[in-house]
């Protein structure tokens, strides 16, 4: 068995121990319940070997979704006081909207879930069976966004830095100085995160501070705020939108598949790409950044998320442009492999092990992968999936990487990058995969 097929092995093993039976877990110890954007991820990695996990997954998430079409960003597998926020400070049973089933948080993360229903149903037997089983909620859920959280631009506007997945990358700084939580009662609360893993590794008290508060001012509105211009925290996010631009794109094709009308979802995929290479492109740096729609400003800071507005359907021009970029921040990791930190090394925020501040994120690289491959650059593509092996080959199935050293920092045995170096494997050899027909019948 070659070195690769080993990394593999020890992948699906990872995620099998990590399965609770109807989600995986994203890390045992630091995450044990279920999160959105995990989960899409986990599903992906499953797609190939236990397509039956991989629907699953996505269905016990969706299980959890609101009244409204939200897409909460954690269901509780228990109230048990081994996560902070747990279930009882959300307090979703006492939101109108939230499920009766399930513990919930009321917030949400990047809406990947189509983009995944799309892979699982192009791997699994019955694709067809499943696109119909999920693809209402699917819907549902980005009506939610278009509906509730499109208010300035023709944006999605995330309201917690925990929504973009990218809990303190340094675009929320300036976002958060500008929210002040002294002169509210904080509720008390106690991390549980900083006596699992490194301190040096997570977030400062400075920030859980304000996403105590932020959460809070959400949960005293039901989650669900009429008056959202109010909100001390509003951002345009460039990963979270071209996601969903993406993820709309994706629902066309769905559509297809089931004979539903896809006009809405083209719809909305076109008019979203367009306003996020209006509204945030930033000439001076040759990529697109994030918008902080409270102080009306554009951000300065060149977070790795950025890249992934290449999976909006970005005209030729910017493309070149936002690859130009992307080449000059890509460090070489020997061997025709290439890794990409989540802030330029160099760059004046730029941190090595602390958490989405400078480290290197499978996910994020698997996401710049997949839109590099789509817009005309497999062998960049290859580099950064090349790049993930490399860093877990070496550095272990940790939940991030220090770009400078590769070592693993935060979490082991973490979920998503063994779900992802499964997927980068698999797409760097399409000789492994069950070829498919595009309405997901085996051929
Ligand atoms: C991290 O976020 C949670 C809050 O949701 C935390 O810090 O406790 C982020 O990396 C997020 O992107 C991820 O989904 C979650 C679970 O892996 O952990």
């Amino acid at each position: 068995m070659s070195n690769s097929d080993k990394l593999i092995e020890e992948a699906h093993r990872l995620l099998d121990r990590n399965w609770t039976g109807s989600s995986t877990r994203p890390a045992p110890r630091l995450y044990p319940h279920q999160w959105s954007w995990d989960s899409a991820f986990i599903g992906i990695g499953n797609a190939g070997r236990s397509p039956d996990r991989a629907m699953t997954e996505l269905r016990s998430l969706l299980a959890g979704q609101w009244g409204t079409g939200l897409v909460p960003h954690i269901v509780f597998a228990s109230e048990l006081d081994d996560y902070f926020p747990s279930a009882p400070f959300w307090d979703s049973r006492s939101c109108d909207g939230a499920p009766v089933g399930s513990a919930t948080s009321g917030i949400c993360q990047p809406p990947v879930h189509a983009m995944a229903a799309g892979i699982i149903a192009r791997r699994v037997d019955d694709g067809k069976g499943f696109v119909s089983s999920v693809f209402e909620q699917l819907t549902a859920w980005h009506d939610y966004l278009f509906s509730a959280r499109v208010l300035v631009n023709g944006l999605a506007e995330i309201w917690h830095p925990w929504e973009s997945g990218m809990d303190n990358s340094p675009a929320w700084d300036e976002p958060l100085a500008a929210v002040d939580p002294s002169p509210h009662d904080l509720p008390p609360y106690r991390r549980v995160d900083v006596s699992v893993v490194a301190a040096a590794d997570r977030p400062t008290a400075w920030e859980y501070d304000r996403y105590v508060y932020l959460a809070d001012v959400l949960r005293s509105r039901g989650y669900v705020p009429l008056d959202p211009e109010t909100l001390p925290f509003r951002v345009h996010d460039v990963l979270f939108n071209a996601v969903l631009a993406r993820s709309e794109a994706e629902l066309v094709r769905l559509a297809g598949m089931i004979g539903a009308d896809p006009g809405i979802h083209a719809d909305r995929a076109r008019a979203l790409s367009e306003s996020i290479h209006a509204h945030l492109w930033s000439e001076s740096l040759g990529m697109h950044v994030d918008f902080d729609v409270c102080a009306r400003a554009l951000s300065s800071v060149p977070i790795a998320g950025g890249f992934c507005a290449l999976l909006a359907a970005p005209p030729a021009s910017v493309a070149a442009r936002v690859v130009e970029t992307l080449r000059g921040v890509l460090r070489d990791a020997g061997e025709g492999a290439s890794i990409l930190p989540s802030l330029p090394v160099g760059h004046r925020g730029f941190e090595p092990t602390r958490y989405w501040r400078g480290p290197v994120w499978i996910n994020i690289m698997w996401l710049v992968a997949l839109a590099l491959a789509e817009t005309g650059h497999p062998e960049l593509a290859e580099r950064l999936r090349r790049g993930i092996r490399t860093l877990v080959d070496n550095g272990g199935f940790f939940e991030y990487f220090d770009p400078l050293t590769g070592a693993g920092h935060g979490s082991d045995d973490f979920s998503w990058t063994a779900a992802l170096l499964i997927a980068a494997s698999e797409e760097a050899s399409p000789a492994g995969r069950t070829a498919r027909t595009p309405d997901g019948s085996a051929r």
